[in-house]
């Protein structure tokens, strides 16, 4: 049987990186869509380049925002499904951009599926759609499929739009469409301005002596972080049921900012104490009483997110989803993974 073809949009960002790895194994070939200003050898999936290349592995041009290059290379390739993890997808850079985030999130989703439609490719395509638990906004914890949606930020209202877009692709064209709301997950190639990333490579930079402290900005922000590798293999099997359908993928359990960032220093071998409250809490070396962590207002967003933790029922049921990593995994995989390499991420 010849292999099955999936197109990655978003290829070169964290997910695409574990979602390309996961779907090679399985013998599928894979096309990545990258941006013009991209290289070649785009870091992350350089791997991939270098074992695979133009036999099951290819990279092309496009944009979220260029409805004709989509339309063009969707229609060359065929592709038996399609990966829309594109995406302007930093919460706090979106109230900086809006415009643009609505339009490579938001209306770029709508691009994706409007070439499918245009291209009669509704009965031979499935296109998986990266929606958020950023959606949910504020609602009540644990939030399921069932929860209301109430969006805080540009960001979360563009995935909004292109959950609400799918659905309706799904039922006005049947095109086999689905959107999964994934929780917050991470690993080592998480980008280095969120917040996991940003305190795991600030340790690591005091650590060396580069830096004194990392300053962050809303540290009793709940999120419940998975690891990316597990999220993947849940957006595959979305595509592989045989009804379209839409599910969340979560641990389960939440965790404070400033939890994260006790455990993460806790790995790295030094105890943080908190002092003060507000703009002036502390996070210090409980041996030597340096400051380790600073609050800067400038980190805080015009609005946050306050308690997201997901009921990841559906998808353990009906899919056979399982989280194989846990909270402690992740952290120590990510502190390790920062001692590496020789940066300042105080950034
Ligand atoms: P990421 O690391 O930020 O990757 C985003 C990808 O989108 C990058 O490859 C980026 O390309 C590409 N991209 C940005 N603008 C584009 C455009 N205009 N046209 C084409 N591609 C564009 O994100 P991630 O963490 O892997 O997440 C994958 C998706 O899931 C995103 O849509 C995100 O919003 C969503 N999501 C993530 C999480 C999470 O916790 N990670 C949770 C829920 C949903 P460059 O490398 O060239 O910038
Ligand atoms: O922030 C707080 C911040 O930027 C987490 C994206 O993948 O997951 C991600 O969005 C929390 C927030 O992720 C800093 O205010 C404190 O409450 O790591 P983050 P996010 O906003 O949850 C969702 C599910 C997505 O869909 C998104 O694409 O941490 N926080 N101090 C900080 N955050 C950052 N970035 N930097 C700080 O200094």
């Amino acid at each position: 049987m010849a292999s099955k073809r999936a197109l990655i949009i978003g290829i070169t960002g964290q997910d695409g990186f574990f979602l390309t790895q996961l779907l090679l194994d399985k013998g599928y070939c894979v096309d990545g869509l990258i941006q013009p200003h991209a290289h070649d050898d785009t870091q992350n999936i350089k791997i991939f380049l270098k074992d695979y290349e133009k036999v099951r592995f290819q990279l092309h041009y496009g944009d979220l925002l260029d409805g004709g290059s989509l339309t063009r290379l969707i229609n060359k390739l065929k592709p038996d499904e399609i990966y829309n993890l594109g995406a302007q997808s930093h919460v706090a850079k979106g109230f900086d951009v809006p415009e643009y985030t609505i339009n490579a999130n938001g209306l770029g989703a709508l691009r994706c599926l409007e070439a499918i439609r245009a291209l009669g490719l509704e009965g031979k395509t499935k296109f998986y759609q990266a929606s958020t638990s950023e959606m949910f906004g504020n609602v009540p914890s644990p939030q399921s499929e069932n929860s209301p949606f109430s969006p805080q930020s540009p960001y979360a209202a563009s995935k909004l739009m292109a959950h609400n877009l799918v659905q309706i692709y799904r039922d006005a064209y049947g095109i086999f469409a689905v959107s999964g709301i994934l929780f917050n997950h991470e690993s080592c190639f998480r980008g280095d301005d969120f917040v996991t990333q940003k305190i795991v490579r600030g340790i690591a930079s005091i650590k060396r002596g580069d830096i004194k402290h990392i300053e962050l900005g809303n540290l009793d922000a709940i999120r419940d972080w998975g690891h990316a590798k597990d999220y993947v293999r849940g957006m595959w099997q979305m595509l592989q049921r045989d009804q379209p359908q839409d599910y969340i993928l979560a641990t389960g359990k939440g965790h404070t900012v400033r939890s994260f960032c006790e455990k993460s220093f806790g790995f790295a071998g030094i105890d943080i104490v908190w002092r003060g409250s507000g703009f002036d809490e502390v996070g210090e070396n409980k041996k030597t009483g340096e400051a380790m962590v600073m609050i800067n207002p400038d980190f805080f967003r015009p609005l946050d997110v306050n308690n997201l933790i997901g009921d990841a029922s559906k998808a353990r049921e009906e899919l056979g989803w399982v989280c194989e990593f846990s909270f402690e995994d992740i952290i120590s995989e990510m502190v390790e993974a920062a001692l590496l390499p020789q940066k300042d991420y105080n950034k």
